[in-house]
């Protein structure tokens, strides 16, 4: 095994502060304050590496980001060739080879290298790398390119990107020398790709009134201001669109994500306090590296509605089953939508039996989600806060490719899902792409006086719900049931049977407790008929668990 000397030598400069917790490969990669992640950093750069050879030399991705967390903390993730998140199996070695003390390092590394390879393997290692505006993230990328660098491996560091933007790159370095490759190499090609997309949807639309978009004071701020360059200019009648860019400052990184943002919004469930938002008018929240988005406006009389990740979905599984019906591709494509236990049950509801559309339900994380979507030509995912996409199989893009329209309404509507298959990322949850379908599909459902925004609050009633955050003395102490998408407590011994005869008693009432991959807490989820019973259910739960 080649590289374990310049790995011990290079280690030194990153060592493992000796009297850290566990640290432990999460739903988000590693993250925590960015103080502790030097060395954590360091050794996610000899697996990206290591990862790279084992696939053949493909081009592995390294996003160094904290997303919607304070500015003082950071993490680190690894991107798959297709630019999905790190194939699970792989998570035990990040864990491992983080928790190796510095003097052991060199060991640690030719263990797991012989265990991966089982025979000898020199292929290049190809790397890139982006990181979102935290004061941090310099240092960072310097941890992670030393590894690289004793790893022997080629990498390119595109500095300040959005997460989904790093996704992209990934994947359209991988497909380059496809029969159908993803996109052009660079931060350019991907605004282009979306924009060309939104101009072929909505050649025959005109959006009604603007956009605000709350960039959260992050690095989607940027990406906006550069994106909106390659759109047709407001006042063109076919696809103009004005959008107010606020919270748009990555100049003071103490701003970032302060009181603004999607998780600020959808958490709180109220508007960014800079809000100035006249009724009707529509506003967006990203979260701090731009791969989340919350919807929001004010009635008249300053009444909040919020539409999260769930009503996304079932905005977008609604548009795309109504145009697949229209293009007359019903019977060659099945569509389902994709939840984890934190979608509102009445979204769940509205899609099973008013859309009469398949529902799965994973656990938290992103890449459940993402993984189970793929297996359908297309797959709609959200989490409820946000983050989510939608993914179109090769069958899917086939049929949509060769269908033959026979009418000007199945032209258009042909012509838009391909539109749709252009813009929204393929790889991962993306504010400024999931923005673009939203608007797309707003502007297609205009027209009749109403606002098109109320019209999709109004489709269904969300039932009151509520998520806490509670410390425990040992998080790890809370497992859940296999194959339950953790909706099931297996220990604490006892607990879920308390927890099933407390939600016994309400109307409508769900709940289920878990641990965190992210944060040092337990997360209570509990949602019935009224408000105030489910500040009661919650109540009575937090001093059961506590
Ligand atoms: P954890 O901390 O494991 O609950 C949180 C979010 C996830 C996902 C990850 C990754 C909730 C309830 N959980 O996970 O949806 O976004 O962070 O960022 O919002
Ligand atoms: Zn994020």
């Amino acid at each position: 095994v080649q590289y374990g000397d310049d790995i011990a030598g290079a280690a030194k400069q990153h060592a493992r502060p000796e009297k850290s917790k566990p640290f432990a490969y999460g739903t988000a990669g590693f993250r925590m304050n960015a103080d502790l992640l030097d060395s954590v950093t360091f050794t996610v750069g000899i697996l990206a590496a290591l990862r790279s050879r084992k696939l053949q030399g493909k081009t592995i991705g390294v996003m160094i980001t904290a997303s919607h967390n304070p500015a003082r903390d950071n993490g680190v993730k690894i991107v798959d060739p297709y630019g999905d998140m790190l194939e699970q199996s792989w998570e035990k070695h990040a864990t491992e080879l983080a928790n190796t003390p510095t003097g052991e390092i060199k060991q640690a590394y030719e263990r797991l290298a012989r265990e991966v390879f089982k025979s000898e393997n020199r292929e290049e290692a190809h790397v890139i790398i982006a990181r979102d505006t935290r004061p941090s993230g310099k240092g960072l990328v310097k941890a992670l390119t030393d590894a690289l660098e004793a790893m022997g491996a080629k990498y390119i560091d595109y500095g300040v990107l959005t997460t989904p933007i790093l996704h992209y790159l990934t994947r359209a370095t991988n497909t380059q020398n496809d029969s159908h490759p993803y996109g052009e190499i660079s931060e350019e090609g991907y605004y282009k790709k979306l924009a060309a997309g939104w101009k072929t949807a909505m050649q025959y639309k005109k959006p009604e009134g603007s956009l605000t978009v709350d960039c959260a004071n992050g690095v989607g701020a940027d990406a906006l201001k550069k994106f909106l360059k390659y759109m047709p200019a407001e006042d063109d009648e076919s696809g103009g669109i004005k959008i107010n860019v606020v919270n748009g400052r990555t100049d003071d990184p103490s701003v970032l994500n302060e009181k603004a943002g999607a998780d600020y919004v959808k958490t709180g469930q109220r508007a960014p306090e800079s809000f100035d938002g006249k009724p009707f008018e529509r506003w967006c929240s990203y979260d701090g590296d731009a791969d989340r988005i919350i919807y929001y406006f004010t009635e008249t009389g300053n009444v909040f509605r919020m539409l999260d990740g769930d009503r996304i979905a079932t905005l977008a599984a609604s548009f795309i089953g109504n145009i697949v019906e229209k293009a007359g591709l019903a019977d060659k494509i099945q569509i389902a939508v994709v939840q984890t236990a934190y979608a509102n049950g009445a979204s769940t509801k509205y899609i099973e039996e008013r859309l009469k559309l398949k529902v799965e339900c994973t656990p938290t994380g992103v890449k459940h989600l993402h993984h189970v979507a793929s297996r359908y030509d297309i797959g709609v995912y959200f989490e409820a806060n946000g983050h989510g996409t939608v993914l179109f199989s090769q069958n899917a893009l086939r049929q949509i490719r060769k269908a033959d329209p026979q009418s000007p309404a199945q032209l258009e509507a042909l012509t838009t899902l391909q539109a749709l298959t252009e813009f929204i990322n393929q790889t991962v949850g993306d504010a400024l792409s999931d923005m673009l379908l939203v608007e797309v599909i707003l502007a297609h459902q205009s027209g009749d006086g109403e606002h098109s925004i109320a019209k999709w609050f109004t489709t269904y009633t969300d039932l009151p719900n509520r998520l806490l955050r509670v410390e425990v003395a040992d998080k790890n102490s809370f497992t859940t049931v296999p194959d339950t998408a953790e909706r099931k407590l297996q220990t604490p011994e006892g607990m879920q049977g308390k927890l099933d005869e407390l939600v016994a008693k309400y109307t409508s009432g769900r709940c289920f407790v878990r641990a965190s991959g992210t944060e040092n807490a337990v997360r209570v989820y509990g949602e019935a008929a009224s408000k105030h019973e489910v500040d009661n259910l919650l109540q009575s739960v937090e001093v059961m668990i506590e």
